[in-house]
């Protein structure tokens, strides 16, 4: 009998129920439902509101009981290092902050006065980035935040989305490492770095590989939904670390660009590679599946369009496109991970300020903005590039670019021109489909990540785009790098 797998797949800014099939030869995914997921500010601070996310998520499986389908198991990816504080009496103490609040600015630093930037990255050999879980945790610990003062538990986002529909507290290990309370060697939680913000292992749920079952759908949840007592597995709760399952791959060398809110470029690799150079470089080496780490950058991504458009009402990305695609190369050039672009009021304006501080013209068009923002993420994926191929233990011959951002004909042409080797483009709803195959893995439905990769690259219609205009790119690239802050 076929079986269905559900994916819940959230991203920063929208979220999608995913259903997965086995087909003969292939795999079949339909998407349920689709909608927003918005940053919250109220009261100087910004919030996700995971009720909304927990009733999209339930409006998902009832579409699907109502059609009278089976369903073998439930899986659930979110982006990473939010969590939510849970109170003795198993209740959700308050909305999860989100890793866009400016509370965290200066966390890094305010810890390390008391254990030092070497030993948290020789521990998790995660990259330092203020708003990872353990910074957040300071940074709430400081500020005697009632919430945590008052947990009891610690969930992240696919863990405590897993609890609301089984009742049961896992801590999953992809989720955990992006967050850095991992020990990049014994892959579990590091009790120095729980001791260092006022924790211990006592305060998270049951730790989970990829695969492990959480538990069953609570007598409440089936009753709202009208389905039975099914799993939910633990899949790579970390929305990368299921992308990056799923990339098409046929061989090992080759390097992967997750793109979506965030540009997530990396290799992969069998062990952590933590080092001067990459702590100098600031790369992370996130717990992946199947023993694997991402060793990888990142890279603001979308997020700079998706801003962009909040001033633009409803332009389809294609109209966004070809006004880029009619605008002249190489106008003004940004350097897509300055602070200034993390979270501004408004990221046009951020745009142009930056332009004219760096003495170049200001994009007066949209075209000009959407350009302007396409070549400058292509440029500064050729920077990352050449710091990963001195990284990394393989050669690296093709970019596989994954996720919603793989359908930009544009960009993955630029990142090709930037790049100088072929960029593989698809599928773009690579993270279900990671989602999909933990799950199927867990079913026994399929056996390996190598297997899955080669039947994804069978039955998705992929894209390559070969380098052109490499001398322009060269010539832009050397610009790139005098006129851009660092
Ligand atoms: C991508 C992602 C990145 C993580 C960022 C913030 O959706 O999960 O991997 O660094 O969001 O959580």
């Amino acid at each position: 009998m076929k079986q269905n797998f559900f994916a819940v797949d959230l991203g920063a800014t929208s979220g999608r129920t995913i259903l997965g099939t086995f087909i003969e030869g292939g795999l079949n995914l339909e998407e349920i439902n689709r909608f927003p997921n918005h940053l919250i500010e109220v009261g100087g601070h910004f919030y996700w509101d995971i009720y909304a996310l927990y009733r999209h998520i339930i409006d998902g499986l009832k579409l699907v009981a109502h059609r009278g389908e089976s369903i073998a198991s439930i899986g659930i990816d979110t982006w990473g290092v939010d969590f939510v504080c849970v109170g003795k009496d198993g209740n959700l103490l308050r909305q999860p902050y989100a890793y866009r609040d400016p509370h965290t600015v200066g966390a890094p630093e305010a810890l390390f006065s008391r254990i030092s930037r070497s030993e948290v990255y020789g521990k998790t050999g995660i990259q330092i980035m203020n708003f990872n879980s353990l910074f957040q945790l300071d940074t709430l610990r400081r500020n005697h935040d009632s919430a945590l003062e008052a947990a009891d538990k610690i969930l992240f986002m696919p863990d405590a989305l897993s609890y609301m529909l089984t009742g049961e507290m896992v801590t999953e290990y992809t989720i955990a490492s992006t967050a850095q309370l991992v020990n990049a060697q014994t892959r579990r939680l590091e009790p120095e770095l729980l001791k260092a913000v006022g924790l211990s292992e006592k305060n998270f749920g049951r730790f989970v590989f990829p695969g492990e079952k959480v538990g069953v759908l609570t007598e409440e949840v089936q009753k709202i939904t009208g389905l039975g007592a099914i799993p939910v597995i633990a899949v790579a709760g970390h929305d990368t670390g299921s992308a990056v399952a799923a990339v098409p791959a046929l061989d090992r060398n080759f390097a992967y660009l997750s793109s979506g809110t965030w540009s997530l470029m990396g290799v992969e690799t069998d062990a952590p590679v933590i080092n001067a150079e990459t702590e100098a470089l600031n790369f992370t080496n996130e717990g992946g599946v199947e023993g694997t780490i991402r060793l990888l950058k990142n890279i603001c991504g979308m997020w700079l369009l998706e801003r962009c458009r909040l001033n633009w009402g409803d332009t389809s990305y294609p109209e966004l496109i070809s006004e880029a695609d009619a605008c002249e190369p190489f106008r003004s050039l940004i350097n897509p991970d300055d602070d200034c672009f993390a979270n501004p009021a408004d990221m046009e304006k951020a745009i142009a300020e930056y332009c004219r501080a760096t003495g170049q013209s200001v994009p007066e068009k949209r075209g000009q903005v959407v350009r302007c923002i396409f070549e400058s993420l292509a440029l500064r994926y050729r920077q990352v590039l050449e710091n990963l191929r001195s990284l990394s233990p393989r050669p690296i011959d093709t970019l596989h670019v994954i996720g919603g951002g793989s359908r930009n004909d544009l960009l993955n042409q630029f990142t090709a021109n930037a790049i100088g080797i072929p960029v593989v483009a698809g599928p773009s709803e690579a993270t279900a489909i990671g989602n999909v195959m933990i799950q199927a893995m867990a079913a026994g439905e399929a056996t390996d990540v190598a297997g899955m990769r080669q039947l994804i690259n069978r039955s998705i219609p992929l894209k390559t785009y070969q380098p052109q205009d490499t001398e322009a790119w060269d010539t832009a690239y050397i610009h790139f790098k005098n006129c851009v802050r660092k």
